[in-house]
């Protein structure tokens, strides 16, 4: 018979986590429906799904930094170099096929040319300049002038951060950073150098390591606590959401769009993620998306890569049991740069756009929305709504008006959550592909190094 007992054990905060989403979504139906909250009531309402994001976002910082610098130090740079090089190779490919999946999706339902579409009341989209300025100026400093610049940028905010010991309010400013406050991607440049280097430091670079592994670990126990609280959190976050938002027409109208982004990004998660990781690593791949399911749910709620990673590791080190050179290594450059999601979604929208105004794409506009919308979820942080600031860029690119972009923004929020997720999948896949092609590697390394197996670091 089924160990009912145990299983619950096991996961009681997954099940406690999905009645809070239920809960929450109930929750917010009755405010919605029943009570009519003032702006400032609204605020407070969300207060505690807003006290989770927070928490969330307090670990990014040092969790990226001492997993980058102790994954890349415990691997000597050899090996480092072959497992980055397996893992840049995924997340191309993985993208390049989501971004194909949702062309040939797009292409086939057509949501843009649909009667329903014709009547999308488009009165309103035409957006007042500053929206689509605003949005061309995130994206111009979303791309530094170029990476030496940015990288000397970054040496001199990590001197500038080293003084303020790490504080990550939001008015703290890298500069040249993204609309998070946070350069991420500028931030693990620094720590694969840094962690290079340390690691050919012998004793004295021990010592550092031992020092950001056990930062990783206190890391790991604050996540802990914080997980604690996540059915509240998101109990609160979904209410709140449920009560903000105003039109519900828009969903009507923008049905076929959405069905169109959502079965792609389901077909790439059931069919096209699971096929790669079973080709590899001949294991089910059912059973380790189950095994990353609290970090799916978070990714759902909170429409953050960056923010849901402390849950990615969890899930990735404790219930897949992938071994911490590899995720430490591999997660957060994931969680950065490897969007299925974010860049099958521009595809989708850039194409559903040119739909809507009659706009005849020929192969050569097609192949730039390819390779513009694969850059430009590289390009967009792990933080909520950025693929729709890239997506500026595609539609650009084959020179399409921004101004349907309102129209996008109106379910966006729905949207982002279920690609997020998707992110955060095919981050995790390619955590469990990589350790499966780096198994040698690893082994030799188990073998030669005298460093107790169990816990490299
Ligand atoms: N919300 C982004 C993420 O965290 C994805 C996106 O906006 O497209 O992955």
């Amino acid at each position: 018979g089924w160990d009912f007992k145990g299983l619950l054990k096991r996961n009681w905060l997954l099940i406690a986590t999905i009645v809070s989403v239920l809960l929450g979504i109930g929750l917010g139906v009755v405010v919605r429906e029943y009570a009519s909250l003032s702006h400032l009531h609204k605020q407070y309402f969300g207060f505690p799904g807003e006290i989770l994001m927070r928490m969330l976002k307090l670990v990014i910082l040092p969790l990226i930094i001492s997993s980058m610098i102790t994954g890349v130090a415990a691997l000597d740079s050899e090996v480092s170099g072959k497992i980055g090089l397996r893992a840049v190779v995924y997340y191309f490919s993985t993208t390049i096929i989501a971004v194909i999946l949702g062309i040939v999706l797009v292409m086939t339902i057509k949501p843009g040319v649909s009667q329903e579409a014709e009547h999308i009341d488009r009165t309103g989209t035409t957006p007042n300049v500053t929206t689509v300025d605003t949005l061309l100026d995130l994206v111009r400093n979303m791309f530094p002038e170029n990476l030496l610049q940015a990288c000397f940028q970054q040496l001199l905010a990590w001197y500038q951060m080293c003084l303020r010991c790490l504080n990550i309010t939001k008015d703290y400013k890298i500069v040249g950073s993204y609309s998070d406050g946070i350069n991420v991607l500028g931030l693990i440049v620094f720590c694969v150098a840094f962690g290079l280097v340390i690691g050919k430091m012998g004793e004295r670079g021990r010592i550092l390591l031992e020092f950001f592994d056990a930062l990783n670990e206190a890391t790991m126990r604050l996540v802990q606590i914080i997980m604690c609280y996540m059915p509240v959190g998101i109990l609160f976050l979904i209410a709140a959401k449920i009560i903000e938002v105003e039109d519900w027409e828009i969903f009507r109208k923008m049905g076929l769009y959405m069905v169109t982004v959502l079965s792609g990004l389901a077909i790439h998660s059931t069919i096209c993620l699971p096929l790669i990781y079973f080709a590899i690593v001949r294991k089910n791949p059912y059973t380790f998306t189950l095994g990353m399911a609290q970090a799916l749910v978070t990714a759902l709620m909170i429409s953050s890569s960056s923010a849901t990673l402390p849950v990615t590791f969890r899930c990735a080190e404790e219930n897949l049991r992938i071994d911490k050179r590899i995720t430490r290594f591999v997660l957060p450059v994931g969680a950065t740069i490897n969007m299925d999601g974010t860049a099958l979604y521009e595809a989708v929208a850039a194409i559903f756009i040119a739909q809507l105004n009659d706009y005849s794409l020929d192969v050569g506009q097609i192949v730039t929305i390819s390779i513009t919308a694969t850059v430009a979820s590289i390009g967009a942080a792990g933080v909520p709504n950025a693929g729709l600031v890239t997506m500026v860029i595609v539609l650009t690119a084959v020179g399409l008006p921004a101004n349907d972009v309102t129209l996008i923004v109106a379910v966006d929020w729905l949207l982002d959550r279920f690609r997020t997720m998707i992110n955060v999948l095919g981050d995790a896949y390619g955590a469990g592909i990589v350790q499966k092609l780096s198994r040698r590697e690893l082994e030799r390394m188990d073998v030669t190094s005298d460093v107790d197996v169990t816990n490299p670091f």
